[in-house]
């Protein structure tokens, strides 16, 4: 589209829950509109491109359903807007105050839970909340529900978060993308994937249990059954030393115990492996002799094969692959999972950790249907949540056994203050609602997870209606709850400042001059040749499990299948996967008008062979459940995916189900082995006649 030279383009980057954290630019048609969102020049990950619902982000952040006003709630929970009334910012503030002071004198301060997650990736904006739980001494949220899974087992072999940049894969011949969907979750991967096979013939293999979008772009698309990737792992690496393939001088150099994982792996063998994963010896031959030819082979690690009770446990043996052939010497070679152990940024005056006391209750961010059921276990030895404070989530949609989460929020003694943009399903459950600003029209800081650049971005609009940042509001409450420290009498841009200097980076004045900065280290430390990041510098096959989490008796010794996840049996035959839908960002997108109509309805995608078994065709009801729930749904059948695997692409509202339940009644909140983490793709279910 041609651009309007009397348009005034300005600089941001995209807030968003995503790894691309795109660095983008924004037509500003006046002081309170944009125009058209692109993705900018100026980062060479970004390199131009964005996804299609950021490029139509005036849809969202002029949409007409836009918070406008405080709300109080004088009707029934659920409702939605007919139930509010709009109240004055002060009034609203002092009715939240006097209810947590409240509560706090007569339950305890743990008795608040200020909850919250990424609906914002901006440092200030989302991270400000910690400030004030930890000057009040409120309960603390133990995040899990996105990476404590695939952070804890990636650190277990690597020693710390980083890894090769994605920009080096033109240079791969080989990769790997295993267990992520970056066509849907994060396009830009797709722009340097695409450069590879024009300019090197690099071939592309996607191991995932369906056919996603990647997966339809690939060479090769390895369809496991869901939990199995820790065993197509070891029957690679097992053909690997059984064939020559395994390179002893990198393992003898750089690895903990070469010579146990060898004869560990004798009997992983590739007929044990396709037992477990679906897939045929002679896939799981070919792949693993593909990999191991080719030195220069690149694995994109993704989540969605971690979002599993044995999640830890899978990515550290498909961590252990390129520590095999010692792919991490070569240019274009080794593995990326996530970057922000690059950034050791001091967060001390955002979070408040001065004011950090460890001793405070702590409670599973992704455990909260049983918390706010009265789980003992769940509340950790302390009393009832009375009061929620809700930032930048949705977890009434979001968190798994939300049937729980629902009935919970559905509780009369329970107070819910919310700061939103949108009336989402959990803002309709709030005695108060609070309008929140989108990042066009506050400041802030980001960093990225999929690639090494942090950003600053400057408010480009005035903010809608009555709406305000989350800065605002915390350092409002703060006041009246008489809460004090620095952080609250400082601007967001003091707080960026502050940061980056006493991080002992350039000022953030120079960061916005100069668009971001690129923390991406060079080829040696980037490729691990200086040591991993433990403290003997290697790559540890038999991991410290112990310092990791508490349920470490429960994880193998060495790379291996851990088998506790849902298994399917006579009762309930299929396992779900709950997969990311291309044009939502989890539930966020999920009101703009170009997304829902992409994404049309919710749908269950089947095997054809299945749905013949069950007598279902194209747009037929279908009823999906387990022993916690059940939900109605449309059939598609999808070419490509195992018998047994279904995949509910997701996050709807709760709405869009006829029964007004969504997907995530049927996930289940156990945590992951052995920190923690929600399985959101572990879950086994029946299917019948709707
Ligand atoms: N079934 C299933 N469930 C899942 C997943 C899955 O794959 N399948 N994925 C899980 C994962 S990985 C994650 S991370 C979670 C994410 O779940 P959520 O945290 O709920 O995700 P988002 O939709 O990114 O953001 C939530 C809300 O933040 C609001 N928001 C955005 N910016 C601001 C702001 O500046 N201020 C305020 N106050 N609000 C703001 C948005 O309007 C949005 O409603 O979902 C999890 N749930
Ligand atoms: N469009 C869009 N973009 C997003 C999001 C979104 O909801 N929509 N969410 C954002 C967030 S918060 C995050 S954390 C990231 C997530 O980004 P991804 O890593 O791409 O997403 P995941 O949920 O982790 O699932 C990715 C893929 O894992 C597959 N998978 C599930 N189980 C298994 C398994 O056992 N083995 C293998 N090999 N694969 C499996 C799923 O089928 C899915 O295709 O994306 C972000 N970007
Ligand atoms: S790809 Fe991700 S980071 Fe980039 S614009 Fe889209 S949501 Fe934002
Ligand atoms: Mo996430």
């Amino acid at each position: 589209m041609p651009r309007d030279p009397a348009v005034e383009i300005l600089p941001s980057a995209c807030p968003h829950d995503c790894p691309s954290t795109c660095a983008l630019e924004v037509e500003k048609i006046d002081s309170h509109h944009i125009g058209r969102v692109r993705g900018s020049q100026r980062n060479s990950y970004t390199a131009g491109v964005i996804c299609a619902k950021v490029a139509r982000y005036s849809e969202r952040v002029h949409h007409p359903e836009r918070l406008r006003t405080p709300l109080r709630r004088v009707g029934e929970k659920g409702v939605g807007l007919a139930a509010y009334q709009p109240i004055g910012w002060d009034d609203a503030l002092d009715l939240i105050a006097d209810k947590l002071i409240r509560v706090a004198e007569r339950d305890g301060a743990e008795a608040v839970w200020p909850y919250f997650y990424a609906g914002t990736m901006g440092y200030v904006q989302r991270d400000g909340i910690e400030r004030l739980r930890h000057v009040m001494r409120y309960s603390r949220q133990y995040s899990t529900i996105c990476v404590k899974l695939s952070d804890t087992g990636w650190v277990a072999g690597a020693g710390v978060k980083r890894g090769v940049d994605a920009r080096e894969v033109v240079e791969s011949d080989l990769i790997v993308v295993w267990g992520g969907n970056p066509v849907s979750t994060q396009v830009n991967l797709m722009t340097h994937i695409a450069r590879a096979r024009k300019e090197r013939g690099t071939k592309l293999v996607v191991i995932d249990p369906y056919r996603t979008p990647t997966a339809e772009q690939a060479d090769i698309h390895l369809a496991v059954r869901p939990g199995t990737d820790g065993a197509l792992a070891c029957a690679v690496m097992h053909v690997l030393f059984r064939d020559g393939m395994a390179d002893r001088a990198y393992l003898a150099k750089y690895t903990d115990v070469p010579a146990e994982l060898e004869a560990h792996l004798k009997t992983r063998t590739p007929e044990w492996a396709s037992a477990l994963t679906g897939l045929s010896v002679q896939a799981i031959e070919d792949f693993a002799r593909l990999y191991g030819q080719t030195k220069r082979s690149y694995i994109r690690v993704g989540y969605g094969f971690t979002r599993m009770r044995n999640g830890s446990a899978q990515i550290h043996a498909v961590a252990s692959l390129p520590a095999v052939t010692g792919a991490w010497q070569y240019p274009g070679g080794g593995a990326m999972y996530g970057q922000t152990g690059l950034y050791t940024l001091d967060r001390t005056m955002i979070q408040g950790l001065d004011w950090l006391d460890k001793g405070v209750r702590s409670l599973d961010q992704s455990r909260m249907g049983p918390i706010l059921v009265g789980d003992k276990g769940a509340l950790a030895g302390g009393p009832p949540v009375k009061a929620l404070f809700i930032q930048n989530t949705n977890p009434v949609v979001v968190c798994p056994e939300s049937v729980k989460v629902r009935d919970g929020f559905l509780r009369d003694d329970l107070f819910i203050a919310v700061h939103e943009q949108f009336m989402t399903d959990t803002a309709k459950m709030a005695d108060i609602v609070l309008p929140a600003t989108t990042f066009l029209e506050h400041d802030d800081f980001y960093t990225g997870s999929g690639h090494t650049y942090l950003q600053v971005a400057k408010k480009i609009i005035e903010p809608y209606a009555e709406s305000r940042s989350n800065h605002e509001v915390i350092c409002a409450l703060a006041k009246r709850l008489g809460a004090e420290h620095p952080g609250f009498h400082m601007t967001p841009w003091q707080l960026i400042d502050q940061m980056l200097k006493a991080s002992g980076l350039p000022d953030a004045d120079t960061f916005y001059r100069e668009g971001g900065v690129d923390m991406a280290p060079k080829f040696e430390t980037a490729h691990f040749l200086d040591g991993f990041g433990h403290a003997d510098k290697r790559f540890h096959f038999k991991p410290d499990w112990k310092a990791l989490g508490i349920e470490h008796d429960k994880m193998p010794v060495l790379p291996d299948h851990l088998a506790v996840t849902d298994e399917a049996n006579a009762d309930k035959p299929f396992r779900l996967v709950a997969a990311p839908a291309r044009s939502y960002l989890n539930s966020s997108f999920t009101e703009t008008p170009g997304s829902i109509k992409r994404e049309r309805r919710p749908t269950i995608l089947m095997n054809p062979g299945d749905c013949t078994a069950l007598g279902v065709k194209e747009g037929d009801r279908i009823r999906i459940g387990n022993d916690q729930a059940s939900i109605v749904i449309h059939v598609e059948p999808r070419e490509g995916q195992q018998r047994g695997v279904v995949v509910i692409e997701s996050i709807w509202p709760n709405a869009a189900f006829e029964e007004g339940i969504g997907v995530n009644a049927l996930t289940s909140a156990d945590a992951g082995y052995p920190a923690g983490g929600a399985v959101f793709h572990d879950t086994a279910v029946w299917l019948r006649a709707a």
